[in-house]
């Protein structure tokens, strides 16, 4: 559905689905022995989030008894009404399974007391009137309800009900003049919400193995940079690739290998020729007509990926391109039709890495600001990647670049478990300290994925495609929205998965004091 409405969307999944092809023959070359299907390329370069944008508490409602059905429960609170200059008017919560996180929808609601009091009761009053969940689809979602699941056409029925009503672009909005009215004084993010009838998919966001390739092939694609720059630039940032990935990388990046077809193959260094060859390739399929993005209605790709530098392996890192301006048909309230245009659909990707301790988040945000801090008001070259980089490494050099450090100065979540050194020296150990334990080959220990959103980098997301940085508040007393106002508003509580990913690494920390017969009277897990 996403693919056939939005412009360029089927190519960005193409050229990231080559990207990907290449990162995984890079590392079948530095891991020897290491296999990576066709189909686990394509796995990896799925869909990892999507956003919408609902107008009514009672709405919101109703999306979070959908996602329900599907087994996806809210994860954190973000409210984006008080970052700074970068705020928007609305709360957000992202649904997603807690037991099998790979997909999440980051859904936002629009919070109308940060308007004036005219145009709040304008955008109410637009909002009132429509009915996003049918009778047949509120109706299949109460019989899951109450019967703890859906038949197969029943679920068939409620996804039909999904791609065809609920998150469809329809192309067609109503009343032209408050739209307008929206846009021209800053709030063009109340535009996109009060004016659709539908829920409309705002983006969806697929999976990166390399986020710095990425936007140096689609910036080529786009004529942003030259074939020269461009290849310089691949050069760099594959032959850092090359050197530094490591099994954690394999772990993080490629879930679905084996444990075996992590842990076996030997590790060598790759010859600059291989890399130089895979360039070559990469470069002759973009250069192929249908990647001539240049040649299509574009807005270009967005000046810099938010998040922690490349090489930094925590949280997440996204970049994007931008909306294109798409042909919308308004209903007048006179019954007659006006042609305008709507720009808010952008092309979203993401790279993930490690979930941060509260330590690690502090130090993430701390570095975040002094990379801001040092920026300043100077305005950088938008297309030199590499400068931009350059500039981005200082601020962020307390954050080591290796899962070791990172949890040996307990900046990051991760699963332990006992080694077979560890097991078979049970008994005579005499020290349960984990970092110590990691040292001397008794225990291992992966990573925790980060499953969840960046406030700070959604704004940018947001900001950059509305063409709008920030919104301030022009109601009168504009409340400030708590976690709890949007449990109530749902209807159900609110899972911490900073919570959740504390619990899993100290789960895994007592079962492995347990199995090296460790966990004994007196010994606290640390
Ligand atoms: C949602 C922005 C948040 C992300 O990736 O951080 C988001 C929106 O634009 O509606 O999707
Ligand atoms: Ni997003």
């Amino acid at each position: 559905m996403f693919a056939s409405e939005v412009p360029l969307y089927d190519r960005s999944l193409a050229v990231n689905e080559l990207v990907n092809g290449l990162v995984c023959e890079l590392m079948t070359e530095r891991f020897v022995g290491l296999r990576v299907t066709a189909a686990e390329v394509t796995r990896a370069s799925a869909e990892r989030h999507g956003a919408i944008r609902i107008g009514r508490p009672d709405e919101y409602r109703w999306i979070a008894r959908f996602f329900g059905v599907f087994a996806m429960e809210p994860h954190n609170f973000y409210s984006m009404t008080d970052i700074g200059a970068k705020s928007q008017p609305v709360i957000a919560t992202a649904f997603r399974s807690a037991a099998r996180p790979e997909h999440r929808v980051f859904t936002s609601l629009l919070v109308t007391d940060r308007f004036d009091p005219a145009t709040r009761g304008r955008i109410e009053n637009a909002l009132a009137g429509r009915t996003v969940f049918s009778a047949r689809a509120q109706s299949l979602i109460e019989r899951c309800e109450q019967e703890g699941g859906l038949s197969s056409a029943d679920g068939e029925a409620l996804i039909a009900e999904a791609c065809t009503r609920i998150f469809k672009w329809t192309g067609r909005a109503r009343d032209h003049q408050l739209y307008t009215d929206l846009c021209t004084a800053g709030f063009k993010i109340a535009a996109d919400i009060a004016c659709f009838d539908s829920h409309h998919l705002n983006h969806l966001t697929p999976n990166t193995l390399c986020m710095d390739l990425y936007t140096a092939a689609m910036k080529f694609c786009f004529g942003q940079v030259d074939a020269k720059h461009f290849l310089s630039r691949a050069r760099e940032v594959l032959g850092r690739l090359a050197a530094t990935a490591d099994r954690p990388w394999l772990r993080l990046h490629l879930p679905q290998l084996s444990k075996a077809m992590v842990d076996t193959p030997p590790i060598v260094s790759v010859d600059g020729q291989i890399i130089d060859r895979l360039i070559q390739k990469l470069q002759q399929r973009l250069n192929a007509p249908e990647f001539h993005l240049a040649s299509l209605k574009n807005a270009g790709f967005k000046d810099f990926t938010e998040g922690p530098p490349g090489g930094t392996p925590v949280l997440l890192r996204q970049d994007a391109y931008r909306a294109v301006a798409e042909p919308v048909s308004f209903m007048e309230p006179d019954g007659t039709t006006v042609q305008g245009e709507h720009t808010a659909r952008f092309g979203e990707i993401e790279e993930r890495f490690y979930a941060t301790t509260p330590e690690g988040r502090a130090l993430y945000d701390a570095c975040l600001e002094e990379a801001e801090r040092l920026r300043g008001t100077e305005k950088p070259n938008t297309n030199d990647l590499a400068a931009h980089e350059r500039a981005l490494a200082a601020p962020f050099a307390r954050i080591p670049k290796t899962l070791e450090e990172l949890v040996e100065q307990g900046l990051v979540y991760a699963e332990w478990e006992p080694t077979a050194l560890g097991l078979a020296t049970r008994g005579t150990i005499d020290t349960h300290d984990f970092v110590e334990l990691l040292r001397r080959g008794l225990v291992r220990c992966e990573g925790i994925r980060y499953e969840d959103f960046l406030p700070i980098s959604a704004a940018g997301i947001f900001a950059s495609n509305l063409n709008q940085y920030g919104t301030h508040a022009e109601g009168a007393a504009p409340r400030t929205f708590i976690k709890s106002d949007l449990e109530e508003i749902i209807g159900r509580p609110i899972i911490e998965s900073a919570t959740v990913y504390a619990i899993n690494e100290l789960e895994s920390r007592q079962r492995t004091l347990v199995a090296l017969g460790l966990a004994g009277v007196g010994h606290s897990v640390q």
